[in-house]
């Protein structure tokens, strides 16, 4: 068992060995993106100052330009990652083709990409509830010493060498895992520094919540409404608690602790759900295995389906396995 009041530092040190590859460059990546959601932190802290420091599109009164916090997000994570030797690509939801990053020497010899959201939940910003980043880390797949390349993107979750979030809640967590189960890390906002303060973090096999965006209702499939309803009837340890936040990770976050299950079905509206599989699903399913629950697309197991292109959407039921399995059998009614 993990001491809880290490710093995300010193965590990173010690675990440097788990990982398969052990060259450093995996740790060096994890602490960029911890620098980077430090700097995320402070813009979206200051949010609510916005009628202050001045809105998006305008000039503030130091004659910075306001950009949007997704924008601001996406460029802090670029930023970051690109000064390292150790990232030869960059996808975001943010953007609509990867971002290829050359080492200093031109050579090519960069091994690892990552796929960010780097806001997710904007919308919540406007109304002072929770937003994170959502990020997910391959090895490239074409060889070292070439350009990076779509495939390199475009691999099954099962592939993922790490993936985490960052919440901005309450407080500010940064949970991730590199295939050694997940700990989640909050921010002492008054020094900057992580400390592990979730070790091991395991989602209950099964839970008493659901959250789903009940309002679309009327378009969901058969499948999805009688799992509804049976979250509701009044049976055993039921009916059930709606909580939904309408942002990701915070739906998420809270479901890992407490127990439940995350539905963004598809819809006769939206014939793949909402949700982004390389962006999302991926790296959330990838932690919900490692933290004993499960994802899938109703059907399939999220981690094993080949994306076949970067912003590719996917129907998305993650969280407790077992309220996961009971949504399946319902889904499989109607297969
Ligand atoms: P975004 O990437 O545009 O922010 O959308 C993703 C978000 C998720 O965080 C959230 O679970 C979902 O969209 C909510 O969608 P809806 O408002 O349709 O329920
Ligand atoms: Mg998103």
């Amino acid at each position: 068992m993990q001491r809880k009041n290490k710093t995300l530092g010193e965590f990173i040190i010690e675990n440097q060995q788990e990982f398969q590859y052990s060259t450093g460059e995996l740790s060096k990546l994890i602490n960029a993106i911890r620098l980077a959601a430090k700097v995320v932190n402070h813009e979206v802290n200051k949010a609510g100052l916005v009628d202050i420091l001045g809105a998006a599109g305008e000039t503030n009164i130091q004659g910075e330009s306001q950009q949007k916090l997704d924008v601001l997000a996406n460029e802090k994570f670029k930023q970051t990652l690109q000064n390292r030797e150790i990232v030869c690509g960059i996808a975001s939801e943010e953007e609509d083709d990867f971002i290829t990053i050359n080492s200093q020497d031109e050579q090519h010899q960069n091994k690892y990409v990552v796929l960010i959201d780097p806001l997710d939940g904007s919308s919540n910003i406007d109304v002072n509830v929770s937003v994170g980043t959502i990020f997910s880390i391959y090895r490239r797949v074409t060889p070292i010493g070439s350009p990076v390349s779509l495939e390199d993107f475009l691999q099954p979750g099962v592939n993922q060498v790490a993936a985490g979030y960052i919440i901005y809640g309450t407080s500010t967590m940064l949970v991730y895992t590199t295939g050694h189960g997940v700990n989640g890390f909050t921010l002492n906002p008054a020094i900057g520094t992580f400390y592990l303060s979730h070790p091991n973090m395991q989602f209950p096999e099964t839970g008493r919540i659901y959250s789903v965006n009940e309002g679309n209702y009327t378009h969901f499939p058969q499948g999805v409404k009688d799992y509804i309803k049976y979250c509701q009837k009044e049976e055993d340890d039921r009916p059930y608690t709606s909580r939904y936040i309408g942002s990701l990770v915070s739906d998420f976050h809270r479901n890992m602790i407490k127990g439940g299950i995350y539905i963004y079905p598809k819809s006769s509206t939206a014939f793949n759900g909402k949700l982004r599989l390389l962006y999302e699903c991926n790296p959330m399913a990838y932690l919900a295995e490692q933290a004993g629950g499960r994802a899938s697309d109703g059907y399939r197991r999220i981690l094993e389906i080949t994306p076949t292109e970067l912003h590719q959407r996917v129907p998305f039921f993650c969280g407790s396995r077992k309220m996961v399995e009971k949504a399946e059998s319902f889904m499989a009614q109607y297969a």
